[in-house]
């Protein structure tokens, strides 16, 4: 009983994912749409930093509040592969320089993202502003393959 339900909920979940990579061909709507908790097709600051913190919570393993380059690595996200080593990642947003991320380091860092991302400053970050900053992402990424 309990396996078929399992397996039931993987099926939906495979197909659901199958479908939201048709519709918007790549990770950056799905990006969006978990973001986006009021369905109005834009991040706001708010449901950016909500994200955030939940985002925060998750890849903090030992629930300690502290987020550590072993934990970064440990949850490196699907959207993110290829992308910064956990250890970079952890340097440019860790505020005092100790090697841990507390939560309002994490959220500082988010919140300085969100602005670079606001490409109109309106305080909302659309489909075309993620989709803008994933491609400099990429753009950063292959410059510094240049680099080497
Ligand atoms: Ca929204
Ligand atoms: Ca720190
Ligand atoms: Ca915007």
């Amino acid at each position: 009983m309990k396996r078929s339900t399992t397996f039931r909920t993987t099926t939906i979940a495979a197909a659901l994912f199958a479908l939201a990579g048709t519709a918007w061909a790549g990770d950056k709507g799905d990006k969006l749409k978990s973001m986006d908790s009021n369905g109005d097709g834009s991040v706001s600051a708010t449901e950016h930093a909500a994200a955030a913190q939940a985002k925060f919570g998750q890849m903090d393993a030992n629930g300690d509040g502290n987020l550590t380059a072993a934990e970064l690595d440990a949850r490196k996200d699907r959207d993110d592969k290829g992308g910064m080593s956990a250890a970079q990642k952890l340097a440019e947003l860790d505020g005092n320089g100790d090697g841990t991320l507390t939560a309002s380091e994490y959220d500082a860092g988010m919140q300085r993202k969100f602005a670079q991302m606001d490409g109109n400053g309106d305080g909302s970050l659309s489909q075309q502003e993620l989709a803008a900053a994933h491609a400099m992402k990429g753009k950063q990424r292959s410059a510094q393959q240049d680099d080497r």
